[in-house]
């Protein structure tokens, strides 16, 4: 079966492939199914990457190194198949191996399923960051939750958003490993003692085990590969015979059903708090295994827990993992016989913590009785704190009753309620922000009271993108053509591409860089007609907003533009227009009304438009479903533009928004966020920015304004909204949307009205710009030469350094 042609090193690969799939799967070459030959690739290229995981996990431990955590609720980690061909630099072996037994290696990188154990920006952060610490070979371990079922995937019926249950283990998972032997007991409940030596003792009701399952994390060229560490809950006693026997099968299985409840699901909840009981249990569960292995390990390999700090940096991503700050407190105090005062040093000396956002539906508080019947000993532990930090604050000149207010662990306004981003913030010598606007609008709002109290903790640490994943792997076109022009450089250090930038005014390499892009986009409309029936004209602008579906994100204002340009369109045939391929995708929160009433507008919108024979290949719009990580990684390679567009102030990142821009797409975007940062390195020529400013948005919300306003003064909108609320795009049922634009004429909260004039005209700018193409052309190019400081290799040295005490 081997073709003669074969290299020696791809044959050898092929028989060690065929060797894998016939002792471990059980399976021949002639009964072996796609699924099959990816799991014995995936098993025999794993052989390889056990051996640099042991290498790196000991020569971490022969140097005694500091080691970073990092706790986060979400990993985003998508597929890992390519990714670990691509670091390891075996992409063309396995490829050649494959052919030689019939198997087209992309065709099985398809069939593996997405992990996706994460919403959206802030679970693929997490899974950027793991990459790039492995890259920077950097010792660092990820800990989270093993759910059964990821992010749900996303059906349209008749245009509405149904969810469905995405199991993304039901053919098994051959990155994961299992590790019994380190498994935890995890309580809840119960009550708290003294003890006759006057420290506390916690006899939780009810408790689970956690255990560990282990995923290798590897880094660019193989240098290092750490540790991504899910916690499973199971039972101790998964089944009560005596129960069993006497005839209750239900019961005598209960405690494992309720014990696999708690790692069963991810809470599709993007950007806003789940407020139920089950959510803090899993926020426990994993902070307490994630604390209890941390600390077993200090004290296994350096003795002392005192000296926690020097040998471990734990960071919280945002305030799901906070109950980790009153967990370490709990093992120091009641367990390695340390004073509070001395623990609370220990503890704040080890946690950093990064916030994530502002918006006040996303912070996280917990009905205090809540708190103290799930969590009695942490609850003690919050009030010693909070007297502790109350007292701090009383003897600093300028904090009055009002701030005391606000700093207090416990919100004291209505429900008392425990507040886990002030104990986080608390709890930690470090506080970041995700990116500059970010960072200082935390000191004036949501912290402007702890920071006065602790001025030197908040810092900024912008976001980043791993190029592996977001360039190298999702375009090789695009890598191909750069390592031609500029070399190898790149691949090892993202800030080399700056030797892109003299190319930006070479004709002949512009040429070669538009049909890279146009490639991209035959290759998705070829993808999108396969998956939707989409007919798509290549030598349209491909524009691009695909995230969450959020209000504050504002899909709304491109499709209310869409209708607008569409109406321009019909009005003005004799104009000569730019066709236009409006690209939409993402999610919406399960209970989120409004964000599942917007996915419904953009199909209505693009049924009535792709079917208007008066606008032909002009303009067409789609709504593409279940978007995902690897969707993502084939929309973004054929973007030119990209819809940044959130109301200012309101995103506090943004990692989208760099894949693009690094992938060659121009940016259309609101000063919010990372497109600050972004246009400040690409330069503003090569940026379409419009809109309000924070300050004018906040000026606006002050001063009475209304939708209507605005809505009143430009005929172009009031054209728009009046077709969408009165039924124009649903005839089935007119006042589907009525409320909607309700919405926008009265409060209009997301200034969707009061930035639609600027919005449109940057529109008609872009489509200016598109029509020189050399101009464009060359803001292309200058995108990705200046994108290189976005890689999350920059961003994670800079935790390294300023946070961590690890580089
Ligand atoms: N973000 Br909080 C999420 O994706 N989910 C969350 O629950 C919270 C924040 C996002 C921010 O919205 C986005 O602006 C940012 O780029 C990202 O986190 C990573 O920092």
């Amino acid at each position: 079966m081997t073709e003669p042609t074969a290299s020696a090193p791809a044959r050898a690969l092929a028989s060690a492939i065929v060797d894998t799939l016939v002792h471990r799967i059980g399976k021949d070459a002639q009964a072996a199914r796609p699924h099959d030959w990816l799991a014995a690739t995936i098993f025999t290229l794993r052989n390889e990457i056990i051996e640099r995981w042991m290498e790196s996990t000991k020569r971490a431990h022969a140097a005694g190194a500091k080691r970073v955590y990092y706790l986060s609720l979400e990993f985003l980690i998508g597929r890992l198949l390519r990714d670990a061909l691509s670091n390891l630099r075996h992409n063309d072996e396995v490829a050649e191996a494959l052919a030689t037994l019939g198997v087209d290696l992309a065709e099985i990188e398809e069939i593996e399923p997405d992990a996706a154990l994460g919403n959206g920006g802030l679970g693929r952060l997490a899974a950027c960051f793991m990459e790039s610490l492995a890259s920077l070979d950097l010792p660092a371990y990820g800990y989270g939750i093993r759910y059964v079922n990821g992010m749900f995937r996303q059906r349209l019926d008749d245009g509405w958003q149904v969810e469905l249950p995405e199991n993304w283990l039901a053919h098994g998972n051959p990155w994961e490993f299992e590790r019994r032997e380190s498994a935890y007991f995890v309580g809840f409940g119960g009550e708290v003692t003294a003890t006759a030596d006057g420290r506390s003792h916690w006899s939780p009701a009810e408790a689970v085990e956690a255990v560990a399952y282990d995923t290798p994390m590897v880094g660019w060229r193989g240098k290092r590969v750490n540790t991504l560490r899910l916690w499973n809950a199971r039972a101790f006693d998964p089944i009560k015979l005596d129960q069993f026997n006497a005839g209750d099968f239900e019961g005598a299985l209960a405690g494992q059903t309720r014990a696999e409840t708690l790692t069963r699901v991810l809470y599709p909840n993007d950007s806003t708090a789940a407020g139920q009981e089950l959510r803090l249990r899993q926020e426990y569960f994993f902070s307490s295994a994630s604390i209890q292995d941390i600390v077993r390990r200090h004290i296994q390999y350096f003795g002392d827990i005192r000296t926690l700090p020097d040998k471990a940096a734990i960071q919280l991503n945002d305030t799901h993992p906070a109950v980790s700050v009153a967990e370490l407190m709990r093992l120091l105090t009641d367990f390695h016989e340390l004073s509070f005062d001395a623990a609370w040093d220990v503890t704040r000396a080890t946690f950093g913590y990064t916030n994530h956002t502002l918006l006040p539906e996303a912070l996280e508080s917990w009905p205090l009785p809540l708190f103290e019947r799930l969590l009695p000993r942490h609850m003690q532990i919050v009030y010693a704190i909070n007297a502790k930090l109350l007292r701090e604050a009383a003897k600093v000149e300028g904090i009055d009753g009002r701030a005391i207010a606000a700093i207090s662990l416990i919100d004291e306004g209505g429900e008392r309620r425990v507040r886990m981003a002030n104990l986080a913030f608390a709890g930690s010598h470090s506080v970041n922000g995700v990116a500059a606007l970010h960072t200082e609008l935390m000191k004036k709002t949501v912290f402007a009271d702890l920071h006065h109290l602790y001025p030197d903790r908040i810092n900024n640490k912008t976001n980043g993108i791993t190029p592996r994943r977001w360039l190298q792997q999702c375009n090789p076109g695009l890598t191909n053509l750069l390592s031609e022009a500029i070399g190898e450089d790149f691949r090892d250090d993202a800030a080399k591409l700056t030797a892109l930038a003299p190319f930006a005014d070479d004709a002949a390499f512009r040429e070669r860089f538009a049909a890279v892009k146009r490639a991209n986009k035959v290759a998705l409309a070829d993808y999108l007609k396969d998956a939707m029936g989409l007919r798509l004209n290549p030598d349209a602008i491909f524009d691009v907003q695909i995230k969450r579906i959020h209000e504050y994100k504002r899909q709304l204002l491109g499709l209310v533009e869409t209708v607008a340009l569409y109406d321009q369109i019909r009005s003005h045939p004799e104009r000569d227009w730019t066709p236009r391929v409006k690209l939409f995708a993402g999610k919406a929160a399960s209970s989120y009304h409004n964000a599942k009433l917007i996915i419904k507008l953009a199909g209505d919108i693009a049924k009535r438009i792709n079917a208007d024979p008066a606008v032909g290949d002009l303009l067409k719009v789609a709504f593409v479903p279940n978007y995902n990580v690897s969707l993502a990684e084939r929309i973004i390679p054929a973007a030119d533009l990209s819809e940044q567009i959130s109301t200012a102030g309101m995103e506090a990142s943004g990692t989208g928004n760099m894949k693009f821009a690094l992938n060659g797409a121009l940016t259309i975007g609101t000063l919010d966020g990372a497109n600050i940062e972004i246009k400040d390195h690409v330069g503003d020529a090569n940026i379409f920015i419009f809109g309000l400013t924070v300050d004018e948005v906040a000026e606006k919300r002050g001063s009475g304004y209304r939708g209507t306003d605005a809505i009143d003064r430009s005929a172009e909108l009031a054209q728009a909204v009046n077709a969408i609320a009165s039924g124009v795009f649903s005839p089935d049922d007119p006042a589907r949307y009525r409320g909607l634009m309700d919405g926008i004429r009265d409060h209009d909260w997301f200034m969707l009205a009061a930035d639609f004039d600027a919005y449109a005209a940057a529109q008609r700018a872009v489509d200016a710009r598109w029509g020189m193409s050399d101009a464009w052309g060359r803001s292309a190019v200058l995108n990705v030469a200046n994108m290189g400081w976005f890689s999350s290799d920059r961003t994670i040295g800079e935790y390294a350094r300023q946070i961590w005490g690890v580089m």
